[in-house]
């Protein structure tokens, strides 16, 4: 008999709308959620053929396209928002009036303004005891989480220097249409903001808050593309960036990101420099990450490669076959996510990818775009990251 019961609302049915449908129904793995059901209540789409798709599949009670109708369910408890950027700050602001928990698709908004609008909306008093969460799922993989707790707890010492990347080619071809994604004003940015984000998250997540974008620059490969009716549209952002920046306490690291990458489908790489040796995660070595500690014996010099597996957080509760070697995928950090938003709502605790540490991210995008515009290093006020 559950002993508590969550019933789910979804705001956007499309690829990453599913990815968190799929986070919803597979959850409840985890020992920390026993005894709490989760239902899958409602899910809307502007296209509702697409609502109504994604309800039969992932098993919703209802479907629609109106957000109002399900805001104003109060049986719901807890709403994901996965819509194109633009109509993030208008959903969210009605999400969070509502009194739901929510958890949100990155980005924030179009821009730090809207982040931190956003931000100050969930930190309204009224909403005290719920949840304002931001989904950075690649955290959740057990192999970036475990390089994580290896620099944490000093394995390789202080953190002097660092690269992260995030490269994908789903826009190399230059055939591939026109899109919300390919507008500055419905996007608030390219690659940088798309992608480049988990970028921007992983460097926080393991190297602490960027402190000053040094320098930025950005480029547009593919200047236009044709739409489905055909017409000729000009691209207004980024296919790819490069950021100099400074976090934690004050290592020095290069962020590239680029949708354009032939031959790297959809890589995020994090490698830090520390002074007692060097880690690497990517994830197209998705279950394992690569550590090198310099107290080694020489004759034997070089990174290990680990494997991840139960002895590493985000693992255990996401994988249905709890051993070494088994592995993760893109969908169970997706698990973890909303594991780990539903344990704080049980809890009554907050996800450090909170909606203020967000804003933080987004005003490091705002920093980046300044860099590039003015050509000089553009300090960054750190957020509340946990
Ligand atoms: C498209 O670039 C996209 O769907 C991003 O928006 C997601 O955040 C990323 O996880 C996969 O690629």
């Amino acid at each position: 008999m559950p002993t508590k019961i969550l019933r789910i609302g979804l705001i956007g049915a499309g690829m990453a709308g599913q990815a968190h449908a799929f986070g919803y129904r597979n959850a409840s793995m985890a020992d920390p959620l026993r005894g709490v059901q989760v239902e899958l209540a409602h899910v809307v789409d502007a296209f509702a053929p697409l609502a109504q798709d994604v309800a039969e599949r992932y098993g919703f009670e209802k479907w629609g396209s109106s957000v109002d109708e399900l805001l104003a369910d109060p049986s719901i408890d807890a709403v994901s928002v996965a819509l194109p950027n633009n109509q993030h700050v208008d959903v969210l602001t009605k999400v969070l009036a509502s009194g739901k928990h929510v958890l949100t698709e990155k980005p924030l908004g179009l821009d730090g303004s809207q982040a931190s609008q956003l931000a100050a909306l969930a930190a309204d008093p009224a909403r005290k005891g719920t949840v304002d969460a931001v989904g950075f799922s690649y955290r959740r993989i057990p192999g970036l989480a475990a390089l994580r707790d290896a620099v944490a707890e000093g394995a390789i010492g202080e953190i002097l220097h660092f690269e992260a990347s995030y490269y994908s080619d789903h826009a190399a071809d230059p055939a591939v249409p026109f899109t919300w994604r390919f507008e500055a004003s419905t996007s608030g940015g390219g690659a940088l903001i798309d992608i480049g984000a988990h970028a921007l998250d992983a460097i926080e997540f393991v190297v602490g808050p960027v402190r000053e974008v040094q320098g930025a620059n950005f480029a547009t490969y593919i200047t236009e593309r044709k739409d489905a009716t055909g017409t000729v549209r000009p691209v207004t952002n980024d296919d790819a960036a490069a950021v100099l920046l400074v976090a934690g306490r004050n290592a020095m690291g290069v962020l590239q990101t680029s949708r354009v990458a032939y031959g790297r489908p959809n890589a995020l790489t994090l490698t830090v420099f520390g002074v007692r040796g060097s880690a690497t995660f990517s994830t197209e070595d998705f279950n394992q990450f690569t550590i090198h500690l310099a107290e080694g014996d020489p004759r034997f010099d070089g990174p290990r490669r680990v494997i991840t597996g139960p002895l590493h957080g985000a693992y255990s509760d996401v994988s249905s076959f709890r051993s070494r070697g088994v592995g993760t995928g893109y969908g169970e950090a997706f698990i973890a996510q909303v594991q780990a938003f539903l344990g704080c709502i049980v809890n009554g605790t907050q996800m450090e990818t909170n909606f203020a540490a967000a804003a933080a991210t987004m005003r490091i995008l705002d920093a980046a775009n300044e860099a590039a515009a003015t050509g000089r290093a553009v300090p960054v006020e750190t957020g509340a990251h946990a």
